[in-house]
């Protein structure tokens, strides 16, 4: 029986288990990626781990998404982040060359390896055959010592593409139909595997875009195969030497087949507020706009923006409408300020923004109140944008563009007949941006700049006998990280310090549980189905931790979130019943009883309620080594338990 890309890559990188799906398997890690709002925790966690240097073959530390540096707060988070890299044997990408994904792909992913990054949108590597996933720190700084990564051995659904893209509609659109037709739940526990002959009619800044907002189905990562496509962007970027060709065995297996035509697709958007409310153009109609956002990991490569060059050129932006442009990197940037296309942006009255993570984690370019924004991000999250009551729309950056111009929602196939656009044959190769880390002889030389901003990560406790607590909060389904722990330009200074940070805790969703949770001193959580979904912030899981916060029962988890969880020591549990979250209200006393021993006993655990007077059952499915985590309150206490 042939093996799917992804089977090939994750058995050549087997370190335990077997290839079962739905078990539990360790691999090993050949690279990794920080960016600033999660590196200072993964750095802290990688230095009280004990291990003097990185044991990956590349690991790389970005500053990309704290830029606007309103207080001293996240200069000294870069400093910390660029002192600790040089030491421990981690490239620093400085401030200005560029979003983490968008460059890593340019300079340093290889196909067929392994990539973890504390960011979710690490799967943007799989446009180049990679096996990327993103995850929380403390699995970073794991990886980074050389220690197992841990997933489930995941189910592989085929994509299987036909055709070619129609003139303006762009890889966004494809994303967008399989986030129609799987739904943001759809890709749990699965790897997207692209495949068929339509593959070859993207370029791997297209496919990029896709694998980058895989992360919004919930999937584990997605993948491209690496072909003659891959090879043309590795030679342009002078990296043809990280080349292999690979791709799944012609008669390979799989769990689930998708299949597309992208010659029948259409400029699509997803609406208010989730990435999977996909409408085409023509069912949105002409709706009046506000604003548009170009840029974001997923639609900031060199093509994207000369696409929005071409549209631009010569005209001006809608006088109702503001248009700001951050291109990814500074390779991007710079050719185009070499070729003239950002000549053609500026006089068009584009606000160009450095390339950065910008507006698309609410640094910044809030929309006006009620404000309609397009933009061509992956997330739209409530709030997200920091206008509580933006409505962000998701586009690609033809529509974008497009519409930019006319100040309303503009199919960009009445743009007129599309120029081809060129991979262009070498890219500006400069990496003056990248800091070598010190060799191995002069790092205790090195000293780790440490601000007042860089406070200790929280302690958890082994896991008690008895869980006797309140429910300090009760939420829905599809509870979004960024609803438990809220980023934008108010709160990201905070990533390096819990205790602070985490009064905003759950602040979108009820402004008085900070108060209460550490009134409650110890207390559970009650959600919906894929709590947690969305970014691998692991502060949406550490400032509960710190808020007494003990365990978290819902109808489902996100994968990253799940995992965060346990490594804080926060035990994660189902509803076996799902009418049982009808019962439960907020601030009900719930009593779970030797809970280490019902954990070990099976995949039941009993919980009292003991405010009305009934039990239900929870169901966990955690591994041994999960196990071992939750009892020893989290992931530093059962390594260092463990050494
Ligand atoms: C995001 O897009 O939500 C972020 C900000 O990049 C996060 C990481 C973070 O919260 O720092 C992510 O996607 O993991
Ligand atoms: Fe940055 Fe946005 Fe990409 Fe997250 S999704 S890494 S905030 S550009």
């Amino acid at each position: 029986m042939g093996l799917t890309l992804t089977e090939k890559i994750l058995s050549a990188h087997l370190v335990e288990g077997e290839m079962v799906k739905g078990t539990e398997i360790g691999i090993r890690i050949d690279q990794t990626l920080t960016q600033d709002a999660t590196g200072t925790m993964a750095y802290l966690e990688f230095e009280a781990m004990g291990v003097p240097r990185v044991k990956t073959e590349r690991s790389v530390a970005y500053i990309d998404h704290n830029t606007l540096q309103n207080g001293f707060m996240n200069m000294d988070d870069h400093r910390f982040i660029g002192s600790v890299a040089k030491k421990h044997g981690i490239w620093f990408s400085r401030p200005g060359n560029g979003i983490c994904h968008q460059v890593h792909l340019e300079r340093f992913g290889v196909p067929g390896k392994t990539l973890i990054g504390s960011d979710s949108h690490t799967p943007t590597g799989g446009g180049i055959g990679m096996i990327a996933i993103g995850a929380g720190g403390m699995d970073v700084a794991v990886a980074m010592g050389g220690g197992t990564y841990y997933i489930t051995c995941p189910k592989v659904v085929k994509v299987e593409l036909t055709g070619s893209l129609q003139p303006w509609v762009a890889a966004k659109d494809v994303i967008l139909e399989v986030l129609r037709r799987l739904s943001v739940k759809g890709g749990v526990g699965k790897v997207i595997e692209y495949c068929g002959e339509g593959v070859k009619t993207l370029s791997v800044p297209e496919r990029a875009t896709i694998t980058n907002m895989g992360a919004e189905l919930g999937a584990t990562t997605s993948i491209f195969p690496s072909d003659e496509i891959t090879l043309e962007f590795l030679k342009a970027q002078g990296r043809e030497d990280a080349y292999t060709p690979l791709a799944a065995d012609p008669d390979a297996v799989y769990d689930e087949i998708v299949e597309i035509n992208l010659s029948d697709l259409v400029p699509m958007a997803a609406c208010p507020h989730s990435p999977d409310a996909v409408k085409t153009v023509e069912e949105i109609g002409p709706m009046k706009i506000d604003q548009v956002c170009i840029g974001s990991c997923t639609n900031s490569s060199f093509m994207d923006m000369m696409k929005v060059a071409y549209i631009l050129k010569g005209k001006t932006v809608a006088p109702s409408v503001q248009l700001s442009i951050a291109p990814g990197s500074k390779q991007v940037l710079t050719m185009l300020a070499q070729n003239g296309a950002l000549a053609d942006i500026l006089a068009s009255g584009a606000r160009v923004l450095e390339s950065a993570c910008g507006p698309c984690i609410g640094m910044g370019q809030s929309p006006n109140s009620g404000g309609i924004s397009l933009r061509t991000f992956n997330r739209n999250f409530e709030g997200r944008s920091g206008t509580k009551d933006g409505q962000i729309y998701l586009v690609s950056p033809e529509l974008a563009a497009a519409s930019a111009l006319t100040g309303v929602l503009t199919d960009p196939r009445t743009l007129g007949e599309m120029p081809e656009f060129k991979l262009p044959e070498h890219f500006l190769v400069n990496d003056n941006m990248v800091v070598e880390p010190a060799p191995e002889e002069e790092m205790d030389s090195i000293e780790v700049l440490r601000g007042p901003n860089i406070k200790p990560f929280p302690t958890s406790e082994p896991m008690p006998k008895d869980i006797d607590a309140k429910v300090s909060l009760k939420v829905e389904d599809n509870i979004t990280t960024d609803h438990i722990m809220p980023a934008g330009a108010k709160i990201l200074p905070l990533r390096s310090n819990i205790p602070e940070i985490s009064k905003y805790c759950f602040a979108v969703c009820d402004e008085s549980f900070h108060d209460r949770a550490l009134e409650m001193g110890k207390s559970i959580i009650v959600g919906g189905s894929n709590y947690g979904q969305g970014s691998s912030r692991e502060h949406a899981a550490l400032a509960p931790l710190y808020l007494g916060v003990k365990a978290v029962i819902t109808k489902s988890f996100a994968r990253i979130h799940m995992a965060n969880l346990i490594n804080a020591g926060i035990v994660p549990m189902t509803f076996a019943d799902e009418a049982d979250y009808d019962r439960i209200d907020q601030e009900d006393e719930l009593r779970i009883e030797n809970i280490a021993d019902q954990i070990a006993a099976g995949d039941v655990i009993k919980v009292t309620n003991v405010t009305k007077g009934f039990d239900f059952d929870c169901a966990v499915s955690f591994s041994d080594r999960q196990k071992e985590m939750l009892y020893a309150g989290g992931l530093l206490n059962y390594t260092k338990n463990k050494n």
